[in-house]
């Protein structure tokens, strides 16, 4: 031990610190799991709990019961139904470097002495853990870990993972559980992050609690909407099915239909396993998702047998964690972003550090809480990392680096870009441009409809949306529609080529760019809809408002308390929307859209019809005059029919075009009612078996 309270003479000091350190960390436990909302880093937090169960270890009868030490995970909530783990899910204990992993490798080379022992290395996947429950091939169940004994039962949310197989791609194996990590790629997480802080809701602070927010959400939609994804590492029971070992488990679980992971090595010596967590050092940051480390494990089953568990973890594996990047720098300057609804963000401006593989200046800051919370002072050498290894964001200060010169920031009492006034609203973290004509709010405003997300317009970038600002021919998104041809040669870009003479806007790109506003007349309704930026509507609300309503005509004339009850909507949003559409300037936008062709209706698929030809088989032979074999084929399975190409048994109608064949004469010696084109459009046009006229009877079960 080298925390110092080892030692007898200490256990006063040492008993005060433990129960300091226990409330500390229940603390930030709730933080973390019950409010997916830390206010510490996983190392700091880590490094908490080490050190109280440094103090447990030393001083046994200071062990509370309900000490964090002794229960793994987070509780389970009442929200999911608990599930009861057949098997313990354990937990990984951690080497947090070199030092401790060469430790347990000696360790474990120790107990082991003589037999051969080789190490499944694996990338820790920083995720949520899953278990999957299969019988008979099916998947019948997903739980969280839990606390490990006890989960919930997510199988509704799990099943809208499409890396999750429903079903086994070997034959039926009575029962088998798996288990694995469910994770949020680093793209996925950086939007959802983007939309959280548009939609003014608090970010993740990781892809990890995003995946586990994802995993537990009360509408599978919603999970369905985040993008996860799943590598399994582990299969319990795997030596009924005579796998002897971690490899060979990752095998079957490839050909099961499971993902996992590719980048797994069987190492023989403690040297090749320092290789490859040098190696997952490296390219930690090239991968698509975020890795917090690597996981060692006796690749033997046999020899896990031997070792067995500890308390909370296996004694056969070991997490090599890798140290979070993080590095200080200075910030400089706090500038005020405005935003497309006015909103003012403050964001940190300091000197690039490389940080994560790639070199980082500026991080959001939210708004002035967040800055008073963090402590920042313009001047401060700052801790910057990144969120999830994608998002820059600033840890805090490094007070003891002040020298007096730091001075505090304060948000202006004016807009920064049109210098009208600045509103709070009582509730609200962020002050707001209350001017609507505001340039900078217009800019984001125009730039946002133009954007991937929205109207998707290819080539209308921020550049040149200012340029045309500029240039007075956007004031608004539906002026994107009377750009002419002419008006766009010769935007003067803003730039000066080599030559020294200005860059202007050429035919080419004119071209294109009219190409692209016309290809924005035909987005679905929801694009439209969150392409307006009405406050509160971001793409998933749009989503549902779009599904919900079907035209942006029918949606700004429903109520209130109607758009409320909208699934994703609650009464903010819904009052948001009314004040949109109550708004006469707005109105006149919509209008001028629609008269401009801007689709803001959903296309209408044709009502699905009653399928009142399911359970029957037809078999189309000869030529039919009025359609295709193909588009008659098409018109039956519409009602429900199957359509096969040769005549059996279980043939139920055949029809028979002109120069109809031997398929035909199959029919009549089977028994197999013949129909002709005219008996088939009877039979499309009112969904019914009426009267065959040649075949001469209706074969039983067929609806009359
Ligand atoms: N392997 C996490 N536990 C892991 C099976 C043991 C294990 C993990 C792992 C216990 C990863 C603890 C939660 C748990 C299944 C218990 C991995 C990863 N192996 N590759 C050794 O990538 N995050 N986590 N999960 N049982």
């Amino acid at each position: 031990m080298t925390d110092g309270f080892t030692s007898p003479a200490d256990r006063p000091a040492s008993e005060a610190r433990a129960e300091r350190l226990r409330d500390e960390i229940r603390y930030h436990a709730q933080r973390y799991y019950a409010l997916d909302a830390p206010e510490i880093s996983d190392a700091a937090y880590d490094a908490l709990v080490r050190e109280l169960e440094a103090i447990e270890a030393a001083w046994p009868e200071l062990v509370t019961t309900d000490s964090p030490t002794q229960r793994v995970g987070a509780p389970p909530s009442t929200q999911f139904a608990p599930v009861q783990h057949a098997r313990r899910m354990y937990s990984l204990d951690n080497a947090m470097d070199l030092g401790e992993l060469d430790a347990w490798l000696e360790r474990v080379e120790r107990e082991t002495a003589g037999r051969p022992c080789a190490y499944a290395c694996e990338l820790k996947i920083d995720g949520s853990s899953i278990a999957l429950t299969y019988e008979d091939g099916m998947l019948v169940r997903a739980a969280t870990r839990g606390d490990g004994t006890t989960g919930e039962d997510v199988t509704i949310n799990a099943r809208t993972i499409k890396s999750v197989p429903l079903r086994l791609l070997v034959p039926p194996i009575g029962h088998v559980e798996v288990r694995g990590e469910v994770y949020m790629p680093k793209e996925s997480f950086a939007r959802l992050n983007a939309e959280q802080d548009e939609a003014g809701q608090p970010v993740f602070a990781n892809p990890r609690n995003a995946a586990a927010g994802a995993v537990r959400q009360k509408d599978p939609a919603v999970t369905a909407s985040r993008d996860l994804s799943a590598f399994m590492y582990q299969l319990a029971d795997a030596r009924a099915l005579g796998i002897e070992s971690q490899h060979a488990a990752l095998m079957w679980l490839g050909e099961a239909g499971f993902r996992v992971n590719p980048d797994i090595k069987t190492c023989a010596t403690s040297t090749d396993v320092h290789a490859f967590c040098e190696w997952a050092l490296e390219v930690r940051n090239t991968l698509p998702y975020e890795i917090d480390g690597v996981v060692i494990k006796i690749d033997s089953f046999a020899l896990h047998d031997e070792l067995g568990f500890t308390a909370k973890a296996p004694r056969w594996a070991v997490a090599f964690k890798f140290p979070p990047e993080e590095r200080t720098t200075i910030l400089r300057e706090i500038r005020v972003q405005v935003g497309r609804t006015g909103a003012l963000t403050p964001v940190a401006e300091f000197d690039p550090v490389l940080v994560a593989g790639s070199t980082i200046a500026r991080a959001t800051l939210h708004n002035e809480d967040e800055i008073r919370r963090k402590g920042v002072l313009l001047g401060d050498t700052i801790v910057v990392r990144k969120a999830g290894d994608v998002i820059p964001e600033v840890v805090g200060p490094v007070e003891r680096l002040r020298d007096g010169s730091e001075r505090e920031w304060r948000m202006p009492a004016e807009c920064p870009s049109c210098g009208g006034a600045v509103w709070r609203e009582e509730d609200e973290v962020v002050p707001r441009c209350t001017n609507a004509g505001c340039p900078a709010q217009r800019l984001e405003r125009l730039g946002h409809w133009a954007s991937r997300g929205a109207l998707d317009i290819d080539g209308m970038g921020s550049e040149i949306v200012s340029r045309l600002v500029e240039g007075g021919l956007l004031h608004d998104v539906a002026d994107y529609y009377s750009l002419t041809f002419e008006q766009l040669v010769g935007v003067d870009l803003g730039r000066v080529k080599k030559d020294g003479t200005p860059q202007v806007l050429g035919e080419t790109v004119a071209a294109k760019l009219l190409k692209s506003i016309d290809a924005s007349r035909t987005r679905p309704l929801a694009k439209v809809l969150f392409g307006l930026g009405i406050r509160h509507v971001g793409s998933t609300v749009a989503e549902a408002l779009a599904a919900a309503y079907g035209s942006l005509d029918d949606l700004l004339a429903a109520s209130e308390e109607d758009l409320a009850r909208v699934e994703q909507v609650g009464p903010k949003i819904a009052e948001s929307v009314r004040a949109f559409a109550d708004n006469p300037e707005n109105v006149a936008i919509v209008r001028r859209l629609q008269t401009a062709g801007v689709s803001t209706a959903e296309e209408r698929r044709a009502p699905e019809r009653p399928q009142t030809l399911a359970g029957t088989t037809w078999v189309l032979t000869g030529g039919l005059e009025r359609f295709t074999r193909d588009e008659a084929g098409s018109a039956l399975k519409a009602l429900g029919a199957k359509v096969a190409g040769s005549v059996s048994k279980k043939t139920s109608f055949v029809v028979a075009g002109s120069d109809a064949g031997s398929k035909l004469d199959r029919a009549l010696e089977l028994g197999v009612p013949v129909l002709t084109e005219a008996d088939l459009i009877a039979v499309l046009d009112t969904g019914d078996l009426v009267s065959p006229g040649n075949a001469g009877d209706t074969p039983s079960g067929a609806a009359s």
